[in-house]
């Protein structure tokens, strides 16, 4: 086995994630590109919450699309994990997400049913205005026992929460600004410093259980 596929036993480690699509009405000044039976634009998509970045274990995803559309498979490789196409029909679209390999996970699948038409009580509204409509739900990937490399992904700190390079001529506001985020990188890199530190104690634990079970 090599080093970093070892999985972590007793632990689980969730990452939240939206899937959905939003659609507009075609206005009359489309592209002339645009079939003449078309009557909306939209897009289906897969991403982080609070604009978290899921391609550090997300490697690909495959959106299958109605038969009606030309390479109806389509597979996207780096964010924005999304498809945008125009038509007239709603249909089921898949979405197979495949993680990095070191992950050693199976893929996953989800539906989401394409909504072109507002629903719901302000549908009268939304349609006279020509409303965006979205369309989407909130699910998590939830791997349990994972590799200790996907473990090392998944807690490494992003960085968007390193502080901002210090400089001498900043306002104080910004200064203080770098101050409280210096703090909250400090704190996370201790929090993640006793996870791991849990972490190798269960590890010698399961160890120790094993070698008992095992007389
Ligand atoms: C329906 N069962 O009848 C659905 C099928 C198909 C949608 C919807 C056009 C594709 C294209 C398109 O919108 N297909 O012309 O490339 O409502």
């Amino acid at each position: 086995m090599s080093s970093g596929s070892k999985r972590l036993k007793n632990l689980q480690i969730c990452r939240p994630f939206v899937y959905g699509n939003m659609a507009v009405p075609l206005k009359e000044d489309r592209s002339p590109d645009i079939p003449p039976d078309h009557t909306h634009s939209w897009t289906v998509f897969l991403k982080g919450v609070n604009g978290d970045d899921l391609s550090s274990f997300v490697k690909r995803v495959v959106f299958k699309l109605h038969e009606t559309y030309p390479n109806s498979s389509r597979s996207i490789e780096e964010p924005p994990f999304e498809v945008t196409e125009t038509g007239w029909g709603e249909f089921e679209i898949s979405i197979r997400v495949y993680f990095v390999p070191e992950a050693s996970e199976k893929n996953v699948v989800m539906y989401h049913h394409l909504k072109l038409h507002p629903y719901g009580p302000e549908a009268e509204q939304q349609k006279s205005d020509g409303a965006t409509v979205t369309s989407m739900q909130y699910d998590e990937f939830v791997f349990s026992e994972p590799t200790e490399s996907l473990f090392e992904i998944l807690t490494k700190k992003s960085g968007a929460v390193l502080p901002a390079q210090k400089s001498t001529m900043v306002p104080f506001s910004t200064q203080s600004e770098n101050e409280e985020l210096d703090r909250l990188s400090d704190a996370q890199s201790k929090v993640q410093e006793n996870i791991r530190r849990l972490t190798e104690r269960i590890h010698v634990l399961e160890q120790e259980k094993a070698a008992l079970q095992s007389l």
